[in-house]
């Protein structure tokens, strides 16, 4: 047994010196591929969006996934967090420098993360960098850049004519003139709100429709849009003669 043991201790002290250190994290190397980390929805490594600085509650925080993966046979060891100012979240835990990992598998996983903005005010950037490493010590980085903003409300405006195809009533309402003010940082329409004669409201999610109105009269069309932060523009209204 003693004879056994002291066998494989001097087969292994054998294999070792066969290879010195740096042949051996050289071989390491050759054979491990590096760990892979990547914002879920995109590839990029590095994205730019905006963070709200809003008055309104839940619309301060910006929140995003992120994927890591070591295919190679590895594990991945550790991912850490470096935020220039603000605070991220992973759940309700904030994040001081390393993410936690002990729920996830330690081959590939999706952490959901939420950045809170400092509150300093718009105009201001922020920097998060993720590094995922494996146990072998190789790694993969991917940075967030987040501008600061305050939500700008859309604007409503449409024009209208007669179609008249399947009644002579009816009419194109064209709100495709509407826009949001930021939508170069992402702002957009999401919901077109129509009131007939202020009382009959419908929502629509297309810019232009066709309506259809009840006789020959003249109606009051008012149009309301929202961004994609829920915010109302101010009304749009015309009054549309319809005729026979
Ligand atoms: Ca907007």
């Amino acid at each position: 047994m003693k004879n056994s043991m002291l066998y494989k201790v001097m087969g292994l002290l054998f294999v070792s010196s066969l290879f010195s250190c740096d042949d051996r994290f050289d071989f390491v190397n050759e054979i491990n591929d590096p760990p892979e980390i990547y914002f879920v929805g995109s590839e990029a490594e590095q994205i730019t969006d905006t963070v709200k600085v809003s008055l309104k509650n839940g619309q301060d925080s910006y929140s995003f996934s992120i994927r890591y993966l070591d295919i190679s046979g590895g594990r991945v060891s550790s991912i850490s967090a470096s935020v220039s100012s603000g605070t991220l979240q992973q759940g309700n835990e904030t994040i001081n420098g390393s993410l936690n990992l002990s729920e996830l598998s330690d081959k590939e996983g999706q952490i959901g993360l939420t950045f809170f903005h400092d509150g300093s005010g718009i105009n201001k950037t922020y920097e998060l960098e993720f590094v995922v490493v494996d146990q072998n010590g190789a790694s993969d980085r991917i940075r967030l850049i987040l501008l600061a903003i305050n939500n700008i409300v859309p604007v409503a405006s449409f024009v209208y004519s007669k179609v008249a195809t399947t009644s002579v009533f009816e009419y194109e309402l064209d709100a495709s003139a509407s826009f949001d003010p930021d939508d170069y940082l992402g702002g957009g329409i999401q919901v077109y709100k129509w009131t007939i004669n202020g009382t009959n409201s419908f929502f629509t999610r297309d810019a232009i429709i066709k309506h259809t109105f009840a006789g020959a009269a003249g109606y009051e069309v008012a149009l309301t849009v929202y961004d994609n932060d829920g915010e109302a523009s101010l009304v749009s209204k015309k009054v549309i003669a319809v005729t026979n």
